[in-house]
């Protein structure tokens, strides 16, 4: 098929509708008191018992924060959130991962508070340089005592063309200064983000390519610095203004952070990078029956359908109480016949160990030529990748249902191994059908999606 076709119907989802705040405040501090709760200035369980309702909350909240990762988001603008519709950059979208999806605990630290997240502190100042972040920085790092702190800075000297020349040499003294005054902290520092304007880009650009040499030489010395490319991971089109990203432009940068996070705490635990069973509060669709790509199919028989339909329904589930319904009536037996719809938006860095599995329920033999697919940043796709699932069958839907091991009417699950992937970064998530042969309609569901790298055997 022609990966060249836009998008032809359908509707794209607000970002803040795919982030369950209330839902997830909620299981944040839906944990109950424990230990250092009793040990607290609140006193003893009297005391507690009489405590208001908002300060038992704020109390559980500390509890909760004592136990977690101290992660410093340190910065310019780009950190505060300029550009962000809710002012919270990447640390809302950042938080949701690292406590909704990994059930990890994190605190963010900082002097300043923006944002709607269920933590606003953080270190990002508007119009700040580098210079004017190493004038303050060890006053901050004495108060919040991060363990973790994600660099992102540079992008005003380029701006205002401040010594430019110096600023990887002025990069490279903070990183030192960070860890003199934060012992035994990580420093994640960031290629920073692209201009819309091309003389800062330029100088942006410049400045970046210092960076990875600055960094070797620190781990060559044993120093815990890390690094992350947000530079050719925004596009233009991630931009809100000339300097600062928009919301799609921060969802990126957060999945950067996140998978760069991996390498610091997974410690052998499984890293979920998408794990959703379509229920509420998980991650859900960012669009809904929106045919990416098609040719010869057409709607499922019944009520007017002209296209493959793709979107949660509450009628089966393999766990919970909704899975993702797909639909849809194949007209050729003859000519080449398929439909991509696509699913999920995300920006997902495939490692040696990432591993995709997902359940699908078809409900008729048509409905087993259905399959998960990809779109990756580099243009690339999954289902010609040759990625075979745990029988050995292409994950392509055509190979899915010409592999004959998909049951109809029962929940099969299908799982592959994505190493031989490593390095690319997946885009998007479709749900394709495609079968050459044959006519008719198709349907099934599918539930129980998860993208995770896995420890190492
Ligand atoms: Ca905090
Ligand atoms: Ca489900």
């Amino acid at each position: 098929m022609n990966d060249n076709v836009v998008a032809e119907s359908g509707a794209r989802l607000p970002l803040l509708s795919r982030l369950r705040w209330a839902a997830l405040v909620a299981s944040v501090f839906a944990a109950s008191c424990t230990a250092p709760c009793a040990n607290s200035e609140a006193g003893d369980e009297q005391g507690l018992r009489e405590t208001s309702p908002a300060l038992r909350t704020a109390h559980e909240a500390r509890a909760n924060e004592a136990a977690a990762v101290a992660i410093m988001p340190l910065g310019d603008s780009i950190t505060h959130g300029a550009g962000s519709s809710t002012t919270s950059s990447y640390r809302a979208e950042l938080w949701q991962r690292m406590v909704g999806l990994a059930g990890y605990p994190i605190d963010f630290v900082g002097s300043q508070r923006d944002g709607q997240l269920p933590d606003i502190d953080h270190e990002g100042h508007s119009g700040w340089r580098i210079d004017q972040i190493a004038a303050k920085i060890d006053g901050w790092l004495a108060t919040s005592k991060p363990q973790i702190v994600l660099l992102h800075i540079g992008t005003n000297d380029m701006n205002q063309n401040y010594q430019v020349g110096t600023a990887p040499d002025r990069l490279n003294a903070l990183i030192d200064q960070i860890l003199a005054g934060a012992p035994g902290a990580t420093v994640v520092v960031a290629q920073v983000v692209p201009a819309l304007d091309g003389a800062i880009n330029g100088r942006i650009a410049t400045f970046n390519a210092a960076i990875p040499g600055i960094v070797q030489s620190k781990v060559a010395q044993g120093k815990r610095v890390r690094m992350v490319d947000m530079f050719h991971a925004l596009s233009n089109a991630d931009l809100a203004d000339t300097l600062h990203p928009n919301d799609s432009g921060y969802a990126k940068m957060a999945s950067l952070w996140y998978a760069s996070l991996e390498r610091i705490l997974a410690d052998g635990r499984e890293w979920p990078h998408v794990v959703t069973g379509l229920e509420a509060g998980q991650t859900a669709p960012a669009w809904l029956d929106t045919v990416e790509a098609s040719t010869n199919v057409g709607g499922y028989p019944c009520c007017g359908l002209t296209r493959m339909e793709s979107s949660p329904r509450n009628e089966l589930a393999h766990g919970g109480v909704s899975a993702l319904m797909y639909s849809g009536s194949d007209k050729s037996a003859s000519g080449p016949s398929y439909s991509y719809n696509r699913v999920f938006d995300v920006h997902i860095p495939i490692s040696t160990d990432t591993v995709l599995s997902y359940w699908i329920y078809p409900q008729q033999a048509n409905g087993t030529f259905v399959a998960l697919d990809f779109a990756m940043t580099d243009g690339s796709n999954l289902r010609d990748s040759g990625v075979v699932d745990q029988f050995g069958a292409r994950v392509h839907p055509q190979f899915q249902g010409e592999g004959k091991h998909l049951a109809v009417n029962q929940w099969n699950l299908v799982r592959a191994n994505l190493g031989r992937l490593a390095g690319k970064t997946i885009d998007r998530i479709h749900l394709g059908y495609d079968q050459p042969a044959n006519t008719g309609a198709y349907r099934g569901y599918v539930d129980d999606i998860r993208i995770v790298d896995t420890p190492a055997p």
